[in-house]
C-alpha cells in the first residue's frame, strides 16, 4: 500500500518533513485528549515519585541558575493509556508517512515535565549518535500535552539539518554539539495537542522553562523495521521492537 497517494494531506507533511527534517502537525490530538494526557503524566510521575534527574552536563551551562528535568522512560509499561497513543492512526499513519514507509516499529518514548520556572534545557544535538542505524529511517514524535510557547522551553530545530548526514558531536557520553550556536535554530512554539515530527538526524534542542507552568511532553522514537542498528545500544527500552503499524517484514524482532 502506498500511503501518500492515496491521502494527500499526508504527501504534502511529507515533503516538508523532506525538505526540512521536521514538521509540526497541529491538533493531532484534541484540546480535551491533550489535557486527559497531561493529568495522567503528572500523575504517573508523581505515582512514581522518582527522584533521578535526566539535565545533561553541558544543559546546566545553558542556564544562569540550577534547573530541573522529570522524566520517564517507556511510559505506556506503567500506564495502558499511552499503549494508546502508540497505535493510534492519526500518529502511525504520519509516522509511516512521512518516512515513507509502511511498517512503523517503536524504539522507545520518553516523557518529559519541565518544571515552571527552571525547567531543563537540552542543548542542540542529533539523536543519531544514541542510536545509529544503516539507512537513517529513525524519526521522533513529540506529543505536547500543554501549550509550550517559547518561554516554556519549546523544542528548536535547525531546518534542513537533516540533509548533510551524522555530526561529530561533543566527546563521546555528552553527545551534544558545539555548533551551531543555539540561537541559530528555530522555535517551535506548540499548542497543547499538536505533535513535532523529525528525523533522528535533525540538529534540535530546548531552552530553559523560564514561565509559570510546566511543560508537558510525550516523545515517541520510532523507526522502519526493515533498518537495522548499526551499534548495539539503547537495547534496554522496555517493548522496543513492538510493531505500531504495519508488519516486521525481517522476523528480526526487537533489536
Ligand atoms: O523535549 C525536549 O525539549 C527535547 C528532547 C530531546 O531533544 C531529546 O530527548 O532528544
Amino acid at each position: 500500500m502506498t500511503i501518500t497517494s492515496e491521502r494527500p494531506e499526508l504527501s504534502s507533511l511529507a515533503e516538508q518533513y523532506a525538505a526540512d527534517g521536521f514538521v509540526l502537525v497541529k491538533g493531532l490530538l484534541s484540546k480535551e485528549e491533550a489535557a486527559y494526557y497531561r493529568q495522567r503524566s503528572h500523575d504517573l510521575l508523581a505515582r512514581l515519585n522518582r527522584s533521578d534527574d535526566p539535565t545533561w552536563g553541558a544543559a546546566r551551562d545553558m542556564a544562569d541558575a540550577p534547573t530541573k528535568l522529570q522524566h520517564l522512560h517507556d511510559a505506556q509499561f506503567y500506564d495502558a493509556e499511552f499503549a494508546k497513543l502508540l497505535v493510534d492512526p492519526r500518529f502511525t499513519d504520519v509516522a509511516a508517512a512521512v518516512m515513507g514507509v509502511d511498517n512503523v516499529q517503536l524504539h522507545h518514548t520518553k516523557l518529559f515535565v519541565k518544571p515552571p520556572e527552571n525547567g531543563s534545557p537540552f542543548p542542540l544535538h542529533q539523536d543519531h549518535p544514541f542510536f545509529p542505524h544503516t539507512y537513517h529511517r529513525v524519526g521522533a514524535a513529540i506529543f505536547h500535552f500543554d501549550d509550550a510557547p517559547v518561554e516554556k522551553g519549546c523544542v528548536r530545530v535547525v531546518p534542513g539539518s537533516h540533509k548533510s548526514g551524522p555530526r561529530d558531536h561533543e566527546a563521546e557520553g555528552s553527545y551534544h554539539l558545539l555548533e551551531p550556536a543555539f540561537d541559530e535554530a528555530t522555535p517551535q512554539p506548540a499548542e497543547a495537542g499538536d505533535v513535532l515530527f523529525f528525523t533522528y538526524l535533525t540538529v534540535h534542542g530546548s531552552g530553559v522553562n523560564t514561565s509559570d507552568e510546566a511543560r508537558t511532553t510525550w516523545l515517541i522514537q520510532y523507526r522502519d523495521p526493515a533498518d537495522p542498528p548499526t551499534v548495539k545500544t539503547h537495547d534496554w527500552s522496555l517493548g522496543q521492537g513492538m510493531m505500531l503499524r504495519g508488519v516486521d517484514p525481517t522476523g528480526r524482532s526487537a533489536v
